[in-house]
C-alpha cells in the first residue's frame, strides 16, 4: 500500500532538533505498518553553515533561515518547533493560523499566559497537535501507566518524583545565548520548574490524575552570572532548584524535587508510586527496568521485582529487537513520532496535546507562584 506522506518542517537545530529528526528517520524502519510516513522536507534556523550541515546529516531536502517562510510554504504539512522556549508561542500561533499540524517541544511555553494563547489558537484552527513530553513513551513508563490503569496498585497514597542534574555547579558558567538559553529566564521562562519538573508533572498527571494544590520553595544558588550575549554580569532570574509538595485530586500526596546542583547526577529522573496493594518505581538511568512490589505475592517470596521491559508483548518492544535487548532515550522520540502518525490514521489525539500540556503549565505556574509568595496555591 502506498503510504501517505507528511512533509515535516523542523524549526531549530539544537539538541532537540536532533532527537526529533532521529525520531522521524527511524519511524519507517521500525513502524512499517503505519499508513502515514514522514518526509523531512525542510529544516530552518539562522546559522547558514550549520544549517546546510544539519540538513545533510539528517536528510532534509531543503533549508530556510526564516521560520515565517517555512510556515508559508505549501509543501509543509507539519511544523515541528524545537527552538528555545521564548519563540514557541509566536511560531505555534502562526503555524496554527496557516493550518499546519504542530509538534512542539516541551515546555509548551514560558508561562501560562503564552500557553493559553497557543491553546486558543490551536482550538480555533482545529489542527492536529502534540507536545514532546517524551518520557511517557519509554516502554517501562508506558507499562507503569498500564499497571496503574489496571487498578493493580489499589488506592494510591503517594507519588514521588525527582529530576536531578549537576551541570550548572560552576560560578563561571555564563547565562544566555547558544547552548545556555536555559539559564536565561527571559528566554526559558523559568529554570528547573519549566525544564525538568514539567517532565515530572506531565508524567504524574498522566499516571495519577490532576493536581489540586501545591506548596513550593525555589532557590537560585548563583545570583549573578555573565550574560553571553551582552558580555555583562547580570542578575540570574531562573530557579536553580525547586521542591514542592502537592495534593492530587485522588487524595494522594505528592513530593517533587528538581535541581541542577545535585553533584553526581546528570539526568536522574525517578518516580515512585505507592498504592494500597502494590508499588512501582522507575529510574531514567536504568530506563529499561520497572520495579514492582505486589503485596499479594506469596508471603515468603514477597519483594521488589525488577521487570526488564524488553519483551515483545510489552509496550513498543514488539517493534524493536528480540526479548532481552534494551533500547534507549532516543527511542522515546521515535515512539512519539510513530504515535503521532498513528493518530492521523485513527483520528484520535496524540497525547499530550497542547491542552494536556496546558494542565502541566498550570501546575508549573502555581509552583513558581507558591515559592514566590511562600503560600499554598491551587492549580
Ligand atoms: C536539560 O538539561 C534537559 O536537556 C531538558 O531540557 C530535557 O527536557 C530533559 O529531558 C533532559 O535535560
Amino acid at each position: 500500500m502506498e503510504k501517505k506522506k507528511i512533509n515535516i518542517g523542523l524549526i531549530g537545530g539544537g539538541f532537540m532538533g536532533r532527537t526529533h529528526s532521529n525520531g522521524y528517520n527511524r519511524v519507517p524502519n521500525f513502524f512499517p505498518d503505519l499508513a502515514f510516513t514522514p518526509v523531512l522536507k525542510a529544516v530552518c534556523f539562522r546559522n547558514e553553515t550549520k544549517l546546510k550541515a544539519f540538513a545533510a546529516q539528517w536528510g532534509y531536502e531543503s533549508t530556510e533561515t526564516d521560520w515565517r517562510k517555512l510556515i508559508e510554504r505549501d509543501d509543509i504539512d507539519a511544523v515541528d518547533i524545537c527552538t528555545p522556549n521564548d519563540t514557541h508561542a509566536e511560531i505555534a500561533i502562526a503555524a496554527a493560523k496557516a493550518g499546519k499540524m504542530i509538534l512542539c517541544e516541551k515546555p509548551l511555553a514560558r508561562d501560562l499566559a503564552e500557553s493559553k494563547q497557543m491553546v486558543d489558537a490551536i482550538a480555533a484552527a482545529g489542527v492536529k497537535n502534540t507536545v514532546w513530553y517524551n518520557y511517557r513513551r519509554i516502554p517501562a513508563v508506558t507499562l507503569a501507566k498500564n499497571i496503574v490503569a489496571s487498578g493493580k496498585l489499589g488506592k494510591i497514597y503517594h507519588y514521588r518524583a525527582n529530576f536531578l542534574q549537576d551541570w550548572t555547579i560552576n560560578e563561571n558558567l555564563p547565562q544566555g545565548g547558544e547552548g545556555l538559553w536555559r539559564m536565561d529566564a527571559a528566554v526559558a521562562g523559568s529554570g528547573v520548574v519549566g525544564d525538568l519538573l514539567s517532565h515530572c508533572i506531565d508524567t504524574a498527571i498522566w499516571l495519577n490524575g490532576g493536581i489540586q494544590e501545591v506548596s513550593a520553595m525555589t532557590e537560585t544558588f548563583v545570583k549573578q552570572r555573565m550574560h553571553q550575549l551582552t558580555g555583562k554580569v547580570e542578575d540570574v532570574h531562573i530557579d536553580d532548584a525547586c521542591s514542592f509538595f502537592c495534593r492530587f485530586n485522588n487524595g494522594s500526596l505528592g513530593l517533587f524535587e528538581s535541581t541542577r546542583y545535585a553533584r553526581g547526577h546528570k539526568a536522574l529522573y525517578t518516580f515512585e508510586i505507592n498504592g494500597a496493594n502494590a508499588s512501582i518505581r522507575w529510574d531514567l538511568h536504568d530506563l529499561n527496568r520497572l520495579e514492582y512490589f505486589d503485596n499479594g505475592d506469596e508471603s515468603n517470596l514477597k519483594g521488589w521485582r525488577s521487570i526488564h521491559v524488553t519483551d515483545g508483548d510489552q509496550p513498543y518492544m514488539g517493534n524493536w529487537w528480540v526479548p532481552g535487548l534494551g533500547i534507549g532515550y532516543e527511542h522515546s522520540f521515535v515512539h512519539q513520532a510513530a504515535d503521532f502518525f498513528k493518530s492521523l490514521e485513527t483520528g484520535e489525539d496524540c497525547a499530550p496535546t497542547f491542552k494536556d500540556a496546558f494542565e502541566t503549565q498550570k501546575v508549573c505556574e502555581a509552583v513558581l507562584d507558591s515559592a514566590a509568595t511562600r503560600s499554598w496555591k491551587s492549580c
